[in-house]
């Protein structure tokens, strides 16, 4: 009896957090979101993203949890209870930065961008979950990158802003940086690395904020330029380069200096999920929001710019 009430008590707590969202750009209006990734899986789109908590007027990042929002059919959002929280990886020491969620065998994987506790600097680590929604759990007890295993650049905060990307052979990869983009394979476990560490040649300047996906057999390694940030991308016919650098996707938004993203297909169409400062009126560049505009390729496979709307999807 004790046992089920216990549940019942679990399964109201979750649905009263659950809340529809309208329509249009930005997707979630009543709290600042940042560094948003898609996942798709089954039939629904679930977005991850970082929660801007800064107080108002309080020009830094003030970020402790990451939330999740799902939707079936592009138009109406759910938010659902708050997966995962920096305090969650106790070898951290906070900072809930830039995360992708990926799915392998039926379990999810979280990799985050987090203040490491001991070792200086920014760190990854990784979080698993039965489900896309969670609850999610450390899943390593200890970081997969700290600062000390990246040379590529002199700052305490290149190892940020992971993406994991799964070929068609099965042989995942996670993709990270700041000033330096590195790589390096994954086991199948999803939580080791295999092998060494490899800086990418990215064929322009590269700020952050990776994002890998693959299309009739081209790689695609999009990824924020420059400081304020505009998104560009380059291509290839293998994951290890070398990277050709195609075009501009996506303008910087003009009142925030970051801009990250995620690309993604569902039910038949490509999105450019991305952020930009469209809610606040002050401080935009800590109070960020998620906003999601189709994504279109031309004929030869060239990403079409995107024009960022407030209208949102039609
Ligand atoms: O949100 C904190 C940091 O700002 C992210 O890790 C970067 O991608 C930038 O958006």
């Amino acid at each position: 009896m004790k046992k089920i009430l216990f549940l019942l008590l679990i399964a109201s707590n979750a649905m009263a957090q659950l809340v529809e969202l309208p329509n249009g750009n930005p997707i979630i209006k009543d709290k600042f979101t940042a560094d948003p990734a898609a996942l798709v899986y089954k039939d629904k789109m679930y977005i991850y993203a970082g929660h801007d908590e800064a107080p108002v007027k309080e020009q830094r990042y003030v970020m402790n949890e990451w939330l999740v929002f799902s939707t079936s059919d592009m138009k109406t959002w759910t938010e659902h209870a708050v997966p995962l929280k920096a305090t969650d990886f106790a070898w951290a020491k906070g900072d809930a930065w830039a995360s992708q969620v990926v799915e392998r065998n039926g379990k999810f994987y979280w990799y985050v961008a987090i203040s490491h506790g001991t070792i200086h600097g920014k760190s990854i680590g990784v979080a698993v979950a039965d489900n896309p929604l969670g609850p999610f759990k450390d899943a390593r007890g200890s970081a997969i990158i700290t600062n000390d295993m990246t040379k590529g650049a002199k700052i305490s905060w290149d190892d940020i802003d992971p993406t994991v990307f799964i070929d068609d052979d099965g042989q995942a990869y996670l993709f990270w940086g700041n000033t330096a983009c590195y790589y390096a394979k994954l086991k199948p476990n999803m939580t080791e690395l295999d092998g060494e560490i490899k800086q990418v040649e990215v064929p322009t300047k590269f700020t952050e904020a990776p994002w890998v996906h693959k299309r009739k057999g081209i790689y695609y390694l999009s990824y924020s330029i420059d400081f304020p940030e505009k998104t560009v991308y380059a291509t290839s016919k293998s994951i290890h380069g070398p990277w050709k650098f195609e075009s501009l996707i996506c303008e910087n938004a003009g009142n925030c200096n970051t801009n990250h993203h995620a690309i993604v297909d569902f039910k038949g169409k490509s999105y450019f999920v991305y952020h930009n400062g469209a809610l606040s009126p002050d401080a935009a560049s800590f109070h960020r929001s998620v906003c999601v505009d189709e994504l279109k390729y031309d004929k030869n496979g060239k990403i079409l710019p995107i024009v960022m709307t407030s209208a949102g999807l039609k």
